[in-house]
């Protein structure tokens, strides 16, 4: 791993074409600023301005064909036109011509305002010559001034695209992982909730008694909202002591007395199932279901993740 990130020890040969690089990336950058602002002064009517800026922009343009096709010294714009014909891409000497063509039509044109046919056809020119220089660098870097740079930064690039990868992939699959598991503990919730119902209406038909009359309370899960954050409550809380009595109390009347087995009394989180008795609460046809409620996932009473189980009635139809 220690050599991919370590940087290469660059032979003379290959400092001179990563300079040459340099120096093309440089030129093209301010061909391109200036290319903008010939757009821009165009488009405000500023033609005689924008051409003054186009001309500024010519010694680089021809230092940029110099630097790309190794050309000792930049060619003067006569020099261009006699040796043109010679470049290695023909489509940027053609693209060079109708630019030179394009820009001398304007010239004598530069005080007239109507000038702006000829000016955007120079400047629509030059978009397209400066995309054709980018794209005859670009097939240089790729096949002729490649060096041990190139290499060592493909290298990092593909390293640090595989990192991120396997930490995207890492964080999916932790994700999916806890996503699971959520959903097993609210289907073992749910399945709880399922089973102590049962025991409840199992309790009423046994007993012949309304849940409000075994477990002596018309809403054990009540106390409980005075304090709804049952993350940190301890046994002797009066919320729990409530639900672990109330639970019990529905629990011995189906099993004979019998206590109730701890595990019965939390759900998958860890906190009291909770009991709201409704049955004949007021009067004896009152037919509200008895609840039981999970707290859920938070923990805490009466938020969104709450889950409960309705008791059939035994006694009002
Ligand atoms: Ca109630
Ligand atoms: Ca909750």
């Amino acid at each position: 791993m220690k050599t991919i990130f370590k940087k290469p020890v660059l032979s003379r040969s290959d400092q001179l074409l990563e300079e040459r690089k340099a120096m093309v990336k440089g030129l093209i950058r301010k061909c391109r600023s200036r290319a903008e602002s010939v757009k821009l002064l165009i488009d405000f009517s500023k033609c005689e301005d924008a051409l003054a800026v186009l001309e500024s922009l010519m010694p680089d343009l021809l230092k940029l064909i110099s630097v790309i096709y190794d050309v000792e010294r930049p060619p003067t714009l006569e020099d261009a036109e006699i040796t043109m014909e010679k470049w290695p891409d023909r489509k940027v000497s053609g693209l060079f011509h109708e630019f030179i063509i394009a820009h001398r039509t304007w010239m004598p044109l530069r005080t007239i305002q109507s000038s702006y046919r000829v000016a955007y056809k120079t400047e629509k020119a030059l978009e397209r010559l400066l995309s054709a220089l980018e794209k005859a660098y670009r097939n240089l870097k790729k096949h002729r001034i490649r060096t041990q740079l190139d290499d060592y930064e493909r290298r990092l690039r593909y390293v640090i695209a595989t990192m991120i990868f396997l930490v995207l992939l890492a964080g999916g699959v932790l994700w999916a992982g806890l996503h699971m598991l959520k959903v097993h503990m609210i289907e073992k919730a749910n399945a709880e909730l399922g089973y102590l119902a049962d025991l409840a209406y199992k309790a009423k038909e046994k007993t012949g008694r309304s849940l409000v009359q075994i477990t002596g309370s018309a809403c054990s899960y009540c106390v409980c909202k005075e304090s709804p954050d049952l993350r940190h409550l301890s046994e002797d809380d009066r919320c729990v002591k409530t639900a672990y009595a109330a639970l019990g109390r529905m629990y011995g009347a189906v099993k004979d007395g019998k206590e109730m087995p701890e595990e019965l009394k939390t759900d998958a989180w860890g906190s009291p199932f909770l009991l709201d008795e409704n049955e004949m609460e007021f009067r004896e046809d009152d037919g509200r279901q008895d609840l039981l409620i999970s707290v859920g996932p938070d923990r805490i009473l009466g938020t969104k993740d709450d889950l409960t189980a309705a008791i059939k009635n035994a006694f009002v139809k």
